[in-house]
């Protein structure tokens, strides 16, 4: 049911302007500031508020606790998309399927998609690709996904916005460990740069990009949502997907070693 309620097959007219195909085409990335207006920008932050509060619930969307000195922080929601009519509605008709099939070339799927919470004291990443993160698709490793994230806040230094690792190989897993962390000399390789960019931003990246993030030094939110897409032709894989992640055994990679599913915290977050 959720699957096919959340994939777009439109027409393929571009969504992105020439000069947006070129930088894409030159580096893997594009930044669209003010992508959504303040008001839906205000709106979805209610939204997601909501969200953080939902119940514990078996087999629908998945709540994910950040352990530190022994108390859960909720870090993220996933599969949040079905069980919210007006999110999905925004989502679906703000453009960004319409922005992944031009790059593409061919209509897509929601493959997954999460809300990070990132709230004061939380939300250290370590650097990682996302690429790795679905050992259970057949299309790990392969460079058929595309992630988009939307800010909900605006994201700083202090707050610890995304710092992409310039000069990495296109394509090419990098050397890391079990959890998907990459190793310390492949990221000594790298040129580390902060992307600050403001609330309502799109930000589409190929899966291949190494990133992080810092944790939240600030007294505030910084809250954003992350969707990956694959084209239709690589199939509908978001149902095993969740099966798998819902399952308290999942094989698909959790980079942060701190983050406990719902399923195992039986009272804490009660
Ligand atoms: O929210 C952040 O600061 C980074 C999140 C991230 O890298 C991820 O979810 O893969």
């Amino acid at each position: 049911m959720q699957s096919t309620s959340l994939k777009q097959a439109k027409s393929l007219a571009s969504a992105l302007t020439p000069e947006q195909m070129k930088f894409w085409a030159d580096h893997d990335y594009i930044l669209i500031p003010s992508f959504f207006s303040k008001a839906d920008v205000e709106k979805m932050r209610g939204w997601v508020e909501d969200i953080a509060k939902w119940p514990l619930a078996e087999g629908k969307y998945l709540n994910y606790f950040e352990m530190i000195d022994g108390k859960p922080y909720i870090s993220r929601t996933e599969n949040f998309l079905p069980y919210h009519p007006e999110f999905k509605a925004l989502i679906e008709s703000s453009g960004i399927f319409e922005i992944v099939e031009t790059i593409l070339g061919e209509p897509v799927v929601l493959f997954k998609e999460k809300i990070n919470y990132k709230y004061p004291g939380t939300g250290e990443y370590p650097p990682h690709q996302d690429v790795h993160a679905f050992e259970t698709s057949p299309l790990a490793f392969q460079p058929y996904h595309r992630n988009v994230t939307i800010f909900l806040d605006d994201a700083t230094i202090e707050n610890g916005c995304m710092e992409l690792g310039w000069g990495y190989e296109k394509n090419k897993v990098l050397g890391r460990f079990p959890t998907g962390a990459i190793y310390e000399e492949e990221v000594q390789k790298l040129d580390w740069r902060p992307l600050p960019c403001p609330a309502g931003s799109l930000f589409v990246f190929d899966m291949f990009w190494p990133h992080r993030s810092a944790v939240n030094n600030s007294p505030d939110p910084r809250r954003s949502i992350f969707m990956t897409f694959n084209g239709i032709s690589k199939g509908d894989l978001r149902a095993a997907h969740y099966a798998d992640r819902a399952s308290g055994k999942a094989k698909s990679r959790e980079i942060k070693s701190n983050l406990v599913v719902q399923t195992n915290l039986p009272k804490a977050a009660s």
